[in-house]
């Protein structure tokens, strides 16, 4: 990760500048439709958030104890806290696209997902693997022809999210599913993502400022899951939250707006190119990332990432190409 140093306090000032006007929808009046690879979609209202953090490295120093300090002043690229307007209502998938529903897209449409056509595979989990023997300490062992999407080296059955799947797969998803039904579908844009999240809330997560906060709502990396990953240990979310790799789709509360493992369980493909200083010259309206870039960027945390990742305003990226344990898709359909 390279660093990443911006204005942090600008961004605060201008945060405070902006009230919200968003988040009076409840999910209660949010229609919910299913498609015909059985996808539930909501209908998500326009409306503006604010974007990004600004929080000050101490403040994020004190309530993540565990995480080396230089952590706090690498996160630039979530400044300056902007003002985004949605102007068009979409259709958010309620979940992650989920291994049985991967499945049915690859029957019907013929398409050789990414890790299999060049040969080279994903990553995976196999107990006897030892991060310490490796260069970079990798988490997974990988790429290799016997990691999938199929196989992640974990179990999973149909309901569980699809991961090793790359940006290009999610794309060939999308374009499947528009040629189908005659609707379009696409990636969210990460500010439709962000505000999908954020359901109106303003906090780190959408269940509060609190970590511990996403017992509750979220699969990420717990008790359980250090367990497997004993080096870690430390950075594990206090408590059970009864999930040691991925889980079925659905498994935890959902946010405001009827969305479920928006944070955590797997990372989700965003349409958006990264830019390390995007959000300083992000138009207001409909914001679409850069025009151009060698990264997509990814967000929401997985059921393998510390908390403090997992945070709403968090952004990671990657290749388009990438295929890895813990990144999955979610889809948007247009109005
Ligand atoms: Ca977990
Ligand atoms: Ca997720």
């Amino acid at each position: 990760m390279t660093p990443r140093l911006i204005g942090l306090s600008l961004g605060f000032a201008f945060g405070l500048a902006f009230g919200l006007s968003c988040g009076d929808a409840r999910a209660d009046d949010l229609a919910v439709e299913r498609n015909s690879l059985g996808m539930a979609f909501v209908r998500l209202p326009t409306g503006e958030f604010l974007m990004g953090s600004d929080e000050a490295p101490d403040a994020l120093a004190r309530d993540y104890p565990q995480l080396p300090k230089e952590r706090f002043t690498q996160l630039g690229d979530e400044g300056p806290v902007h003002k985004v307007r949605i102007t068009r209502a979409f259709w958010m998938g309620q979940h992650e696209v989920t291994v049985g529903q991967f499945r049915r897209f690859l029957e019907a449409s013929g398409h050789v997902p990414e890790s299999v056509a060049d040969g080279t595979g994903g990553y995976g989990w196999r107990a006897d693997y030892d991060p310490a023997t490796t260069r970079r300490g990798d988490a997974f062992e990988g790429r290799d022809p016997r990691y999938s999407w199929r196989d992640p080296g974990f179990a999973q059955n149909d309901d569980h999210p699809v991961v090793n799947v790359s940006w290009n797969d999610a794309q060939a998803l999308a374009a499947w599913l528009s040629r189908a039904e005659g609707k379009r579908y696409r990636l969210p844009t990460e500010a439709e993502w962000e505000y999908a999240c954020r359901a109106g809330t303003r906090s780190r997560y959408s269940t509060g400022d609190d970590p511990a906060s996403l017992l509750r709502g979220a699969n990420v990396f717990d008790a359980r899951s250090a367990a497997h990953w004993p080096r870690w240990r430390a950075m594990a979310l206090a408590g059970d939250d009864g999930f040691a790799f991925t889980a079925p789709v659905g498994s935890f509360a959902p946010n405001a707006w009827g969305l479920y493992d928006m944070h955590g369980n797997a990372w989700e493909w965003v349409a958006d190119w990264h830019g390390d200083e995007y959000y300083a010259r992000s138009p207001v309206d409909d914001p679409q990332g850069p025009a151009a870039g060698t990264v997509r960027v990814r967000r929401g945390g997985s059921w393998h990432t510390w908390a403090f990742y997992a945070r709403s305003s968090y952004r990671n990226w990657n290749a388009p190409s990438t295929r890895y344990t813990l990144v999955g898709i979610r889809l948007v359909r247009e109005d």
